[in-house]
C-alpha cells in the first residue's frame, strides 16, 4: 500500500468521519513510554497522555505483553458463562482499591451511568426514598462523559445543544462550595453527591483543601453515598492513587477508567462495598464487553506496572519540579498567568480571552518543537505527560515549553 502522509490521512478522516472532533494536526503511527512519532517519522513528548489513559506510557511492553496472550487465548465468552480471567482481576482490584466489590464496564461514561444506577436503586431500596424520586447532586462544570443522561446534567452549552430532552434526577450547585453542598443536602430525597476530585475539562480546576473530606463528612451525616468520578484523576495521575487519597477519603463509590487499562484496552469499573453493591441483581445491569478475559488481563498488567514502578510517587515528585519550573517561567512572561494542578495532572492559564486562539496556536507551537498538548477550555492547557517520565526528560519538557513561549507571537 502505498504510504499516506499527515495530510491524506487527514483529510480522509474529515470526508469519511464525523465531525465530533476537531484534533491539532499531528497523526500519530507509533508510541512508546513518553513519546510518540508521526507518520512522516518526527517525534514528540506526549503531553496529554490520551488524557490520563496512558498513564503507564505508550505500548507498556508489561500490559501489551498481558493482552496478547489472553487475545491468542480467549477474548469474549460474553457473562453468560464464567471466564478464568474475571474472578481474577475481580480479587485483585478491589484488593488494589479496598472495596468488597466491583462491577466491570468498559468505558468511563458506561462506568459513571452504573454509578448513577446503582446510586438510585441503592436509594430506592436502602434508603426508602420514594419511587422515581431520587435526586443526585452533581457540580457547575462538570465533566461526566456524553451519554445522553450524563450531558443531561451538564451545563456546557456545546454538550447538550439539541440533545434532549434530559434526563431529571439531578440537581447542579458550585463547585468547591461546601455550603451550597449542605444546602442542597437539606432537600428532600437527596440519594448522593457525584464529583470530580479535581475537575478535568472545566481547566484542572483544583478544589481548596479539605473540600473533598469535609464533603464526605457532609454527606455521610446525611446518609447520602458519596460518589467520585476518578476516571481522569485515579491511577496515580495526581501523585497518589486517587486524587482523594490526599483526603484520606473513602467514596462510598468509586469510578475508574482510562488508566485502569493504561490505554491499552477500554478498561472501567465501579466499586463499592457489599451493602451498596448486593441491591444489584443479574439482568438489572451490565454489557456484552464488560470484566472480558483482555480487559481483566489488561487491568491487572496496568496495575502492577503502577506498583512496580511507583508511578504516584513519580508523579508527586516531577509534579512539584513541573509547576515550580512553570513558576519560574511565568515570572519572565506576559503570555503565562499561572499554573495549577496535583502530580502530573496540571494546567496553564495563558494571558488572552477566553474565545481567543492563543492557546491553540501555542499548541500548535509546542507542536512544532516537539511537545504536544491540547487546550482544554479556551485560554487553557493542560499538561498531564504519562507518568512513566524521568526527571530529565522532564526537564527536557520544561526547556522545550520555555522556547516555545519566548519564541510565541499573539
Ligand atoms: C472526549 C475532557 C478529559 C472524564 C471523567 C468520565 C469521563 C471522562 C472525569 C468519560 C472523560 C474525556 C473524554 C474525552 C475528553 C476527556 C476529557 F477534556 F473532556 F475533560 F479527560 F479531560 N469522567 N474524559 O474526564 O470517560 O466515556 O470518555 O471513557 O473526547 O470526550 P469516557
Amino acid at each position: 500500500m502505498e504510504q499516506l502522509t499527515s495530510k491524506d490521512l487527514i483529510s480522509m478522516e474529515d470526508k469519511h468521519g464525523a465531525h465530533n472532533y476537531h484534533p491539532l494536526e499531528v497523526v500519530l503511527k507509533r508510541g512508546e513510554g513518553v513519546h510518540v512519532w508521526d507518520v512522516e517519522g518526527k517525534q514528540y513528548y506526549d503531553f496529554l497522555s490520551a488524557y490520563s489513559a496512558v498513564n503507564q506510557g505508550h505500548c507498556h511492553p508489561k500490559i501489551v505483553g498481558a493482552m496478547i496472550d489472553q487475545a491468542k487465548r480467549l477474548t469474549l465468552t460474553s457473562r453468560a458463562f464464567y471466564n478464568d480471567s474475571l474472578g481474577p482481576y475481580e480479587k485483585f482490584v478491589t484488593e488494589y482499591f479496598g472495596f468488597d466489590k466491583v462491577l466491570p464496564m468498559n468505558t468511563g461514561a458506561e462506568a459513571v451511568e452504573t454509578a448513577i444506577k446503582l446510586c438510585r436503586k441503592w436509594a430506592y431500596e436502602k434508603k426508602g426514598i420514594p419511587q422515581d424520586s431520587a435526586k443526585i447532586i452533581v457540580c457547575e462544570n462538570n465533566f461526566h462523559g456524553r451519554t445522553t443522561t450524563i450531558v443531561s446534567f451538564s451545563n456546557d452549552p456545546v454538550a447538550q445543544k439539541n440533545f434532549g430532552p434530559f434526563t431529571p434526577g439531578f440537581i447542579r450547585i458550585p463547585y468547591n462550595n461546601l455550603e451550597a453542598l449542605e444546602e442542597a443536602l437539606k432537600q428532600d430525597n437527596i440519594a448522593g453527591f457525584l464529583v470530580e476530585p479535581i475537575q478535568g475539562e472545566a481547566g484542572v480546576y483544583v478544589p481548596n483543601d479539605g473540600y473533598l473530606a469535609k464533603a464526605k463528612e457532609l454527606c455521610a451525616a446525611n446518609g447520602t453515598l458519596f460518589i467520585a468520578d476518578e476516571v481522569q484523576t485515579g491511577v496515580a495521575r495526581t501523585g497518589r492513587l486517587l486524587a482523594v487519597d490526599h483526603e484520606n477519603v473513602k467514596p462510598d463509590i468509586l469510578i475508574l477508567g482510562k488508566a485502569l487499562s493504561g490505554g491499552a484496552y477500554p478498561v472501567s469499573a465501579v466499586f463499592a462495598n457489599n451493602e451498596i453493591m448486593e441491591v444489584i441483581h443479574p439482568g438489572e445491569h451490565g454489557s456484552t464487553f464488560g470484566g472480558n478475559p483482555v480487559a481483566a488481563k489488561v487491568a491487572v498488567a496496568a496495575l502492577e506496572v503502577v506498583t512496580e514502578e511507583k508511578l504516584a510517587e513519580n508523579a508527586e515528585r516531577l509534579g512539584h519540579i513541573f509547576r515550580a519550573e512553570m513558576n519560574r517561567i511565568i515570572e519572565k512572561t506576559d503570555l503565562v498567568l499561572k499554573v495549577r494542578g496535583k502530580g502530573l495532572l496540571n494546567a496553564i492559564i495563558v494571558n488572552d480571552t477566553e474565545d481567543s486562539s492563543t492557546a491553540m496556536d501555542l499548541c500548535i507551537a509546542l507542536k512544532e518543537n516537539g511537545l504536544l498538548a491540547k487546550p482544554t477550555h479556551g485560554n487553557i492547557i493542560r499538561f498531564a505527560p504519562p507518568l512513566v517520565m524521568t526527571e530529565e526528560q522532564l526537564l527536557e519538557c520544561v526547556a522545550i515549553i520555555e522556547k516555545t513561549i519566548k519564541e510565541f507571537k499573539k
